[in-house]
Parts: C-alpha cells; sequence; structure tokens
C-alpha cells in the first residue's frame, strides 16, 4: 500500500542547519513525547519544579528541576552545578535511559559523536514565562555540545551571535523539536520570549524543555 503520508512526515522531520555547530531537528523527539513527559513527571515527584533566584535578586518566571549526576541551580550566591537537590539534600533523580540515547542520537545526527551528558535541566514555562539573552558558560568542557528538546506549547525562541548585542535569528520551536549547538556555536546569546497562553494535549498548559550538558569534564579513558 502506498503511505501517502511519508513524505509529509519527512517534511516535519526535516534537519535545518542554522548556523555552523547549530542544527535544528523538527520534530526528532515526537514519537517519544509520551514516555519522557512521563519521566519528567516521575522526576518533578522525587524533585519539584521550583522557580529559582537569580544573584542580582531576581525570581526566575520559569520553574525549574533536574535530572542526572548534577543539576544546575541558580541562587543569591551565583550559577552553579550541585550533586544535590538543595531543596531536600539528597541527590537529583537518575537521569532515564531514554533521555541519553535521545540526546546522543540528536548530538550525533548533527556530528556530534560519544555525547555523554551528565545534566538535564528539566525548564517549565506557563504563559508569560521567559528566558532573557544569555549564553550557557557554567560547564567545564566547553567542547561537549548542549541538546534542548522542546515539548507542549509553542515558544518563539531568539538566536543570536557571540556578542550580546548581534543581531537575532528568530525560531519557532514546536511539540518534538531538538536543537543541538556545539562547535562555534556553543557560546551563542540565546533567550525564549515570554509564553503565549494556549493548550496543547501532550502538556496542558505549558512548554517542557529538556536541556542536556555535560557540565563536568569528560573521565580519561571513557
Ligand atoms: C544557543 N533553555 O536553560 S535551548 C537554558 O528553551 C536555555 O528552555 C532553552 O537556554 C529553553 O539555558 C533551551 C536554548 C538554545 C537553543 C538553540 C541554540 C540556545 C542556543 C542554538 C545556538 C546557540
Ligand atoms: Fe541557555
Amino acid at each position: 500500500m502506498i503511505d501517502l503520508f511519508a513524505e509529509h512526515d519527512a517534511g516535519l522531520r526535516s534537519h535545518t542547519k542554522l548556523a555552523d555547530g547549530a542544527m535544528l531537528l523538527c520534530g526528532f523527539a515526537r514519537d517519544l513525547a509520551m514516555p519522557l513527559l512521563t519521566a519528567v513527571k516521575d522526576i518533578a515527584q522525587a524533585a519539584p519544579f521550583r522557580q529559582m533566584e537569580t544573584p542580582g535578586g531576581y525570581c526566575m518566571s520559569v520553574a525549574m528541576t533536574n535530572c542526572g549526576a548534577l543539576g544546575w541551580i541558580s541562587d543569591p550566591r551565583g550559577y552553579r552545578y550541585t550533586e544535590q537537590d538543595p531543596l531536600s539534600g539528597r541527590p537529583w533523580p537518575a537521569m532515564p535511559e531514554d533521555f541519553l540515547s535521545l540526546a546522543n542520537q540528536a548530538a550525533a545526527e548533527a556530528g556530534f559523536f560519544n555525547f555523554s551528558p551528565d545534566v538535564c535541566l528539566i525548564n517549565r514555562y506557563v504563559p508569560g514565562a521567559k528566558l532573557s539573552l544569555h549564553q550557557d558558560r557554567d560547564e567545564v568542557d566547553l567542547s561537549a555540545p548542549i541538546v534542548s528538546v522542546s515539548f507542549g506549547l509553542p515558544a518563539t525562541f531568539l538566536l543570536g551571535g557571540l556578542q550580546r548585542h548581534d543581531s537575532a535569528m528568530r525560531l519557532g520551536l514546536t511539540h518534538g523539536d531538538v536543537l543541538v549547538w556545539g562547535g562555534p556555536s556553543r557560546l551563542r546569546f540565546h533567550a525564549v520570549l515570554p509564553l503565549k497562553a494556549g493548550l496543547h494535549c501532550a502538556t496542558g498548559a505549558c512548554r517542557i524543555n529538556l536541556t542536556f550538558r555535560q557540565a563536568k569534564p569528560r573521565e580519561l579513558g571513557r
């Protein structure tokens, strides 16, 4: 039988190079949404989403939690990675196998092999929540890429340059989209515009973003 949707489906999974080292994999994680979002629910039972305080004294509009050997946190003392969730004093929940393999496959698809993240930062956006223009530079080994997976409500993304005031490209991110950036794009500035209200069948009234990073230096011989 002829699959009338094959071409359409392939179109929804196209890969787009955004810049040197920056790749958009449209719909790459779509088929994994249900198991991954179920895992997010379990992680959030052990390590609840919370709005962190910035060193400048603001409360972040995005709610965050982590899984993996390390987790990213912000508090009045600064940004850093910790082995324990400061809310409970316990280690962050383990990173599920399907998180790891998705991140590794997406990185490989973009030309970064053997990506083995030790952190998955989980961001939850409700309407109005945003991330201001920033660089991801709290990681020791900047040679590893970052993989970002979007679920639920769509968001508008700004992809800037290596200088804060460089012009930025506007990008729509929808359910199942995966971004990989590394190499010469690893330190690009980026931002997420305030989320628009809506409902998505997979997440309800929010957007969930998984950001996979290698925060610690890789051990020799691994
Ligand atoms: C840079 N979170 O947590 S992808 C973060 O949507 C963060 O929640 C984003 O930025 C979010 O620090 C995840 C951000 C991103 C995407 C593509 C890029 C940054 C990029 C491409 C090149 C350079
Ligand atoms: Fe970032």
